[in-house]
């Protein structure tokens, strides 16, 4: 049996057209369902339904052989098992692919009227709220910025408007969150995807069927992108 860790939302959205092109449907419909795990019409493949930020943890862990997480997601998480001792690197997930789906950016914003470009000019010590915090302490530190990062779990936008923070690290896509809180976008630090991560144990023990499963992910992110 393969298990396959998707999260509900935009990675599920853009991951069950990319499954359908490889041949994969979900017998399930996952809005619908309650289910946690959904069979699919492969008696060899099942899906197992967790939180965006839980795909490498069951993946690296092995409660999945493989799953769909957004490089926001695994950047943090693998600098978190860094932090841990794991080693550079050395979370046990092969990277294999990127899917090029539920794309967006990670960038600073702040609020209108702050100058983030001189307060950068002026090496005046910046406070930042995110929930990417190594992502954003590698960003700043790479570019000689002081920083005092706050750490949040959502409603970025709420830090500057209330004075928590100066500026925030957060994805965008259309723009349209940061626009209706009326906070700019100063510096766009790198563009996101989410890829596709698999056990490297798992990638040994079930070399054939694994790999059958990458390929077909693979030609099916080729035909999305000459369909494109
Ligand atoms: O919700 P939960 O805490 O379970 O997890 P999650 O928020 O990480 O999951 P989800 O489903 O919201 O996001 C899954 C993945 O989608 C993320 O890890 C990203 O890789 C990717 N993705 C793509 C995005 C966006 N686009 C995105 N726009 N994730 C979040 N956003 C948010 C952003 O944080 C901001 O609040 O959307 C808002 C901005 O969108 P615009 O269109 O207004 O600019
Ligand atoms: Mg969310």
């Amino acid at each position: 049996m393969i298990t396959l860790a998707l999260s509900k939302g935009r990675i599920l959205d853009d991951a069950l057209p990319l499954l359908a092109a490889a041949g994969v449907t979900l017998q399930d419909d996952p809005e619908k369902s309650r289910k946690l795990i959904l069979a699919t019409n492969r008696a060899d493949l099942r899906v197992v339904l967790v939180r965006a930020s839980d795909v490498p943890t069951y993946v690296q862990h092995g409660g999945a052989d493989l799953g769909v997480a957004g490089l926001d997601v695994l950047l943090e998480h693998g600098a978190e098992a860094d932090a841990s001792g794991a080693g550079a690197g050395n979370t046990g997930l092969y990277r294999p692919l990127d899917l090029r789906i539920a794309r967006c950016r990670m960038s600073v914003a702040t609020r209108e009227d702050f100058d983030y470009a001189s307060a950068v000019r002026q090496g005046s010590r910046i406070r930042v709220a995110t929930k990417y915090t190594q992502t954003a302490r590698q960003h700043f530190a790479a570019k000689g910025v002081h920083v005092d990062i706050i750490k949040l779990y959502g409603s970025m936008e709420l830090a500057p408007l209330t004075g928590l923070a100066d500026a925030i690290v957060d994805l965008v896509s259309t723009g349209g969150t940061l626009k209706a809180n009326r906070l700019v976008e100063v510096e766009r630090i790198m563009d996101i995807s989410a890829r596709l991560v698999v056990n490297a144990a798992a990638l040994k023990v079930k070399r054939e069927p694994l790999r059958a499963l990458i390929d077909g992910f693979e030609q099916a992110v080729l035909a999305a992108e000459a369909k494109a």
